[in-house]
Order: C-alpha cells, then sequence, then structure tokens
C-alpha cells in the first residue's frame, strides 16, 4: 500500500487538484506545506488530524512546512456564517509565538510566518502584480465567499484569498515548494494559489484536502460541551481528553482511529472487529485515548489519566494526589475549607443537600461519602485535617453529585 492508497483507506483524501497526484505522493520528494492561522493560543484537535496528516506525509518521505499565518491571522479567513472579530497585533504575536512553540515540540515541523513577505508588500504592487491576476467573478463563486453573499463581506476577508494564494506562489519560489495539504474548508483558498502559481509563472503546482472530522449527527467533532478540545493540557487536561475519546460514539470510533492514530490497518481491523463483538469492553476506544494522549502529552500523563478516571469509577478517592484531583475534579462546583466546620453545613454549602435535615437524612442513610469513604456520624465535623495532603476535600452525595471542598 503506497501513502496515497493509505491515505484513502483512512478517509483522508477529499478533493485533488489533479489525478497525478496519486503518483507523486507514492513517489515522495515533495515539498508541500500546511497552513494555520494564529487565531488562538494552542492548536485543537480540529487542527490535529490535518497537521497528522503532515506528519504521515513527513514520514512517507516528503518535505513538510507549516506556515503560521502572522499575516493572514490579522486579516481573517472568512468563515461561512459570520465575519470575524479583528485580532491585535499583540494578540496574533503571542498566538503565532504559542503555535510554533507548539508544533516544533509535537511534529518538528520547519514553521515560517507569511507577515514575513506579505507584510512587506505595498498596495500599489499588491494590486498590481497579485490583484491583476484574480477574476472578482470567479472570487465570488468561491464556496465560502459564496455563502457570505447575503449576509455580507468585508473587502477585507474577501481579499483573503489572495494572500493564501500569493503565499503558496511565494512558498514555490522560494522553497520549491509544489503541494498544499489543508481540511476541505481550505479548498477555495488551495485552487487560488494553484491558479495563481500557473498563470503568474506557467508552472503546476498541486493540493488535496482532507474530510472534516464530524460525529454521526453532522455536526464538528472535537467539542465537549460546547468548549474545544485544545492540544494545551493548560486549557484541557489529559483527563480531560482522556473522558472525551472515552466517550466518542461506538458508530464513528473506527473513523477516528483511522484520522487521529498511527495505529495500521490490520491492528485498527482487530479493533474493529472488538468494537463489534463487544462493545461494552471500548477496546476501540481505549486506544483512541492511548494513542492519541501519548502523541500529544506522552505517556505519562496518559497514564494518570487513566489512574483518575479508575480511581473516580471506583470512588478510590484516597488513592489520588491532590494535582490529580485537581485535574480530575477541576470543573466541579467548588467551596472554601472552614478549619471548622461541620459536614452538614458543608454539604448545604456545596448544594449536596438543601437544609440540615435533608443532609442529615442523607448521612444517615449512607449516602454521603468524603474522600471515598461513607460516613454516617452525622455530627462529624470537617476540617483541613481530612483534606488530601491538606488542599482538597471530595464530597460525594449519591452516585454522581460531587463537590469539592478547597483549602
Ligand atoms: C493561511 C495561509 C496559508 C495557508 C493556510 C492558512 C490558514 C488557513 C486556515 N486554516 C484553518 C485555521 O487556521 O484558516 N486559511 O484554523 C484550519 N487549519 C487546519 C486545516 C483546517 C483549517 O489550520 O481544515 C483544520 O485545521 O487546514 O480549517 O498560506
Amino acid at each position: 500500500m503506497g501513502i496515497y492508497e493509505e491515505l484513502e483507506w483512512r478517509g483522508l483524501i477529499k478533493d485533488v487538484s489533479d489525478p497525478s497526484i496519486k503518483e507523486k505522493l507514492n513517489k515522495g520528494g515533495m515539498t508541500f506545506y500546511i497552513g494555520t492561522d494564529p487565531t488562538g493560543d494552542s492548536l485543537h484537535i480540529g487542527h490535529f488530524s490535518s497537521f497528522l496528516i503532515s506528519k504521515r506525509l513527513k514520514d512517507a518521505g516528503h518535505h513538510p512546512i507549516l506556515l503560521v499565518g502572522g499575516g493572514t491571522g490579522l486579516i481573517g479567513d472568512p468563515k461561512p456564517d459570520a465575519e470575524r472579530p479583528m485580532i491585535t497585533y499583540e494578540t496574533v504575536d503571542h498566538n503565532f509565538n504559542c503555535l510554533k512553540a507548539q508544533a516544533e515540540k509535537l511534529f518538528g515541523f520547519e514553521v515560517v510566518n507569511n507577515r514575513d513577505w506579505l507584510g512587506k508588500i505595498n498596495i500599489i504592487d499588491f494590486l498590481r502584480d497579485y490583484g491583476k491576476y484574480f477574476n472578482v467573478n470567479l472570487m465570488l463563486q468561491k464556496d465560502i465567499v459564496a455563502r457570505r453573499l447575503d449576509s455580507g463581506i468585508t473587502f477585507t476577508e474577501f481579499s483573503y484569498m489572495i494572500l493564501q494564494a500569493l503565499d503558496f506562489w511565494y512558498l514555490n519560489k522560494e522553497k520549491n515548494v509544489t503541494l498544499q495539504v489543508a481540511g476541505q474548508d481550505q479548498w477555495g483558498n488551495i485552487t487560488a494559489g494553484i491558479d495563481l502559481v500557473r498563470r503568474k509563472e506557467g508552472k503546476e503546482v498541486y493540493g488535496f484536502t482532507m474530510p472534516l472530522l464530524t460525529k454521526s449527527d453532522g455536526t464538528k467533532f472535537g467539542k465537549t460541551n460546547g468548549k474545544a478540545v485544545w492540544l494545551d493540557a493548560k486549557k484541557t487536561s489529559p483527563y480531560e481528553m482522556y473522558q472525551f475519546f472515552i466517550n466518542s460514539e461506538d458508530a464513528k470510533v473506527i473513523d477516528y482511529l483511522k484520522f487521529l492514530t498511527f495505529l495500521s490497518k490490520e491492528e485498527i481491523e482487530v479493533l474493529e472487529k472488538k468494537n463489534l463483538e463487544a462493545p461494552h469492553l471500548r477496546e476501540a476506544h481505549k486506544a483512541l485515548a492511548r494513542e492519541v494522549i501519548t502523541f500529544i502529552h506522552g505517556e505519562d500523563a496518559y497514564n494518570e489519566a487513566v489512574k483518575i478516571s479508575e480511581a473516580l469509577f471506583s470512588g478510590d478517592i484516597k488513592s489520588l494526589t491532590a494535582d490529580e484531583i485537581e485535574m480530575g475534579f477541576g470543573d466541579l462546583p467548588s467551596v472554601e475549607g472552614k478549619d471548622d466546620s461541620t459536614l452538614v453545613d458543608t454539604l448545604i454549602e456545596a448544594r449536596l443537600a438543601s437544609s440540615k435535615r435533608e443532609a442529615r437524612e442523607f448521612i444517615k442513610n449512607g449516602a454521603v461519602l468524603v474522600n471515598g469513604d461513607k460516613v454516617t456520624d452525622i455530627e462529624a465535623k470537617l476540617g483541613k485535617n481530612d483534606a488530601i495532603e491538606g488542599k482538597f476535600i471530595v464530597l460525594r452525595r449519591g452516585k454522581k453529585l460531587y463537590a469539592i471542598v478547597k483549602y
């Protein structure tokens, strides 16, 4: 199986600019680029799958360049629904540095910044040397622009595709880049670049896109409770990422394995069989979580995420360190610990009971756990001494309701 067939098997090929791409990819030796704009200070799972494609191509003998758009990020690639808010130069620069460091660490790609060339072009030269090659009628037909015609689009965002096309032309000239790779939303920008290189230089360059990862209902994959799943552990902890992948849909988990891991066809086929025959074992989900988290955060972080998940599941809270509790319970309601409080009062303060009478009732019935241990004494006191490493007490009422007391 050549790299092209492998990408096809993984479902990673959506649009190709020319059928000869198949042969070219299988042969190796192309310099290609993928671009991302510094709209945030971390990459997220949506970026991850397209960056992995670059890694796959690199492993197949091609040379990757990652463009982080310090120039284009100041303009804003039009989204189908609405104009983007403008980002300040300071924010773009900050985000640029974050993304560059993250991408170098995770993927080891050479990083370039299109501010270095776009920032030097003056307006007269821009309109003469590049604008002249673009037919506005054709620009209006590009998918994303067409979808914005009703709601409106500024000249700034409308011009974006010229800048991305210019990048392709520049990188072809300076670095012999002959291929651009991206998600399917970038098809219009990629073909704009291919056309520009053809018209200005009479040369042929290539591009292909991958489909966006979706859930069964067709919505974007990569959000949990409305929040993006970030690659930065400070924004999405490895534990949260573990929960995200472990809970992915059974019907989609094999697609995700193909998109997001380097497991082989044979390995994925074994998991596919297990997913069908014994879905309750969640072998495919576990493999997905293990592969992705180990790639992004390393093995220790992965093991810790599993440990937290298991401790929370079994209720063995005391096996966790304070840091692990913070990671596992970071999102839960919390109350400030007092030095000498009662369990009854704390349950009320943490909203696990609505009155003293109810709190006593819960305690008597054995429904209240302090750090995983059942407490049935209605007079019980709570203080810093009870806190794990002097920092946290984990309260649980019933099967699912948790709160944290912080010292
Ligand atoms: C800028 C200048 C270039 C080439 C590309 C760009 C960025 C591009 C873009 N990409 C998205 C982004 O930055 O907006 N105009 O968030 C996303 N990418 C990748 C992939 C994806 C795309 O970073 O489909 C998802 O992650 O292409 O939406 O010269």
